[in-house]
């Protein structure tokens, strides 16, 4: 049986589509396990699909038995327009919904939608193996009726049947990363907590369940011999139990794993020794929903059961020990005013944070907070009908003007981007000889992020003075290549030559053979018109484009056009437009 799994489109386009690009792992897990059921599936990630007749014709030429569309809320209309567009040319092809867009949807989708045949709720694999098994043993509709976690159609209308059980034990699911490849990782499935905006607890029903270290650095060591060498851990709360965070970490340094990542984590559920070692396995980022700085709307509004104190530990340990502790807010709850946003405020500046991102509340089907919205006003599932992404919170009460609250977020993010400077300034890193290396990379990460990162676009003050300081400040700590090639672009780039040069000479005698410092340094002898020295950085690379184009001009200046010539060919045969 041809098993085809899509990820649709999104309904709007965004100006950055970092977000909603990777596909979700699940589909991942799925396919790996269907592959080994001896199914042959394909994956297409569709998510900015624009042309629905590559669709048609996708379609037409793989004519799968089954499409699973992979649904959030906000591309579920992608789906259903895919799904109508199957029906239509393959009538025959059965239409599965999964995904945790889909779970809470059931009913109104199989009720409004016709060319939804079924529906699988929460967790995949098992229930949609067993649906497949099914539907290629032809096994008529009372049949389906009995398989747990799946929704469908009957007589008498769409029916759920009784919920499926979790998977008990997760590592015996076949490891995605045999077949696929992908960066977006993990290593525990659901959360205990509650929070009321958040979908994991009923979809996950706030039990969690482990991957075994093992199973876990496996997969990162298959995806990394593949190329493969930063990942997005997206547990729920990948901290939860320090013991098997720590023996992670220490498989991926025996192992010898030359991989970055960064994590999810909740302020409570992490200490020194686990950042400490996290820092050591390459953990770059953690990220933290701190949600609110007013302790009402936190941990009353929003359930998030976190306290200021713990939320000002967290962000003290990151920072001390050179992880970039990014902080979630949420803004736009119920409640929210100019006084609860400046406790935001306040608390941003008290916790300095070195990423930051704010989200206005939204309802997602799922969550306690949108079965209160329908509670409150009346509301039914039907609202979906209309072509949304989503709804927000502020847009179903009144006490919330738009405008308002686009003027809270501007205020957030200013507040961010004014004091990012002392942000950086204070940091104070934890004193241990075998982190030096480490902080150095650091801070030059934070620097390069500065220049040309996401905090780039930031409206952040003097960000190339305060690079240049995070530099200077790597390599007190060690000679960190990218630290000195920072610095040298940054003077080049002041025109200061003399100034670039010197530094650039320092990093060389540490990087002698490194083509990026010895071509950044020939820049600044060519600028200074000092071809000769120039071309001593420049002709032991004779494998790089930019290095031969360079020596090309050096020589041209210098009068001797054969030797240009024949640089020049030698950059073409390395593929430089000329
Ligand atoms: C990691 C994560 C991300 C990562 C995505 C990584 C990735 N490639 O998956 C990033 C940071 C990119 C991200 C982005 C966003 N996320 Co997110 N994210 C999560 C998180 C924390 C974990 C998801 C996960 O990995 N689950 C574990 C895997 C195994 O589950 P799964 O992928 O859902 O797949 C299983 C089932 O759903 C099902 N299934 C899935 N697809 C299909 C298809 C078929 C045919 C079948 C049968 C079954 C099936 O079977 C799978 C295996 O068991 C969840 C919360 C949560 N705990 O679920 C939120 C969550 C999914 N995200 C959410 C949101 C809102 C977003 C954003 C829209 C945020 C934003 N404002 O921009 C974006 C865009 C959507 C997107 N592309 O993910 C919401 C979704 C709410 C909704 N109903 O749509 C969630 C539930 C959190 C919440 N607020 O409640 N997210
Ligand atoms: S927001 Fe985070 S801590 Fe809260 S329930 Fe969701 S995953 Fe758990």
């Amino acid at each position: 049986m041809r098993v085809l799994l899509v990820y649709p489109p999104f309904l709007e386009e965004r100006p950055k589509d970092y977000d909603v690009r990777p596909l979700p792992i699940g589909i991942f897990y799925l396919a790996a396990l269907l592959k080994e059921k001896g199914y042959q599936v394909e994956i297409l990630n569709w998510y900015n699909l624009k042309d629905f007749h590559l669709a048609e014709r996708t379609f037409r030429a793989l004519r799968p038995d089954v499409i699973g569309f992979s649904i959030f809320n906000a591309n579920r209309w992608g789906g259903i327009d895919l799904a109508r567009l199957a029906k239509r040319l393959l009538p025959e092809t059965k239409i599965v919904f999964g995904g945790v867009g889909a779970t809470f949807l059931w009913e109104h989708l199989l009720t409004h939608f016709p060319e939804i045949d079924f529906v699988v709720r929460g967790e995949g694999e098992e229930s949609f193996g067993r649906l497949l098994d099914a539907l290629a043993a032809k096994a008529p509709s009372v049949e389906l009726q009995k398989l747990p976690g799946i929704a469908l159609r009957t007589e008498s209308g769409p029916m759920a049947t009784p919920e499926a059980d979790f998977i008990s034990e997760i590592d015996q699911l076949p490891d995605p990363a045999r077949y696929y490849t992908f960066q977006h990782v993990i290593s525990s499935r659901g959360c205990p907590w509650n929070c009321v905006f958040c979908g994991s607890p009923t979809f996950w029903k706030r039990r969690v369940r482990f991957h075994s270290p093992e199973y876990f650095v496996e997969q990162l060591e298959r995806l990394s011999r593949r190329g493969v060498s930063f990942f997005y851990v997206s547990d729920d709360t990948f901290t939860l139990r320090k013991e098997r965070v720590i023996r992670i970490c220490e498989e991926i340094l025996k192992r010898g794993l030359r991989i970055t990542w960064q994590a999810i984590s909740r302020v409570d559920a992490i200490d020194e020794e686990i950042v400490y070692w996290m820092r050591r396995a390459g953990c770059l980022q953690i990220s933290f929903g701190v949600e609110s700085g007013s302790e009402k709307i936190r941990n009353k509004v929003l359930n998030k059961k976190i306290s200021t104190e713990a939320i000002k530990k967290a962000f003290e340990i990151c920072r001390r020990y050179g992880v970039v502790p990014r902080a979630y807010f949420i803004y736009g709850c119920p409640g929210e005013s100019k006084k609860t946003i400046e406790a935001s405020v306040k608390l941003i500046k008290e916790i300095k944070p070195l990423s930051m991102i704010c989200y206005i509340l939204d309802l997602y089907p799922g969550t306690a907070l949108y079965e209160e919205f329908k509670r409150r006003t009346g509301a039914t599932d039907d609202l979906w009908l209309e072509r949304i992404e989503d709804i927000m919170y502020h847009e179903t009460d009144p006490g919330l003007p738009a405008e308002r609250v686009r003027r809270f977020g501007r205020r957030l993010h200013e507040t961010f981007d004014k004091n990012f400077p002392r942000f950086v300034e204070t940091l104070d890193l934890v004193d241990r000889r075998e982190l030096y290396p480490l902080h150095a990379d650091f801070l030059t990460r934070l620097a390069i992020t500065l220049r040309y990162g996401e905090l780039a676009e930031r409206d952040i003050p003097e960000k190339d003075r305060l690079a240049e300081r995070l530099f200077r400040r790597a390599l007190k700590y060690h000679p960190d290549h990218h630290a000195y090639l920072g610095l040298g672009i940054i003077y080049q780039q002041q025109r200061a030559f003399q100034k670039s040069i010197e530094i650039l000479e320092q990093g060389l005698r540490h990087y002698p053979h490194s083509e990026e410092l010895n071509v950044c340094q020939a820049v600044n002898y060519m600028q200074l018109g000092r071809f000769r020295e120039a071309l001593e950085h420049l002709l032991a690379f004779e494998n790089s484009a930019e290095a031969m184009l360079r020596a090309a001009a050096c020589y041209e200046a210098l009068g001797n056009l054969a030797k240009r010539d024949e640089y020049l060919k030698k950059a073409k045969a390395l593929g430089a437009k000329i």
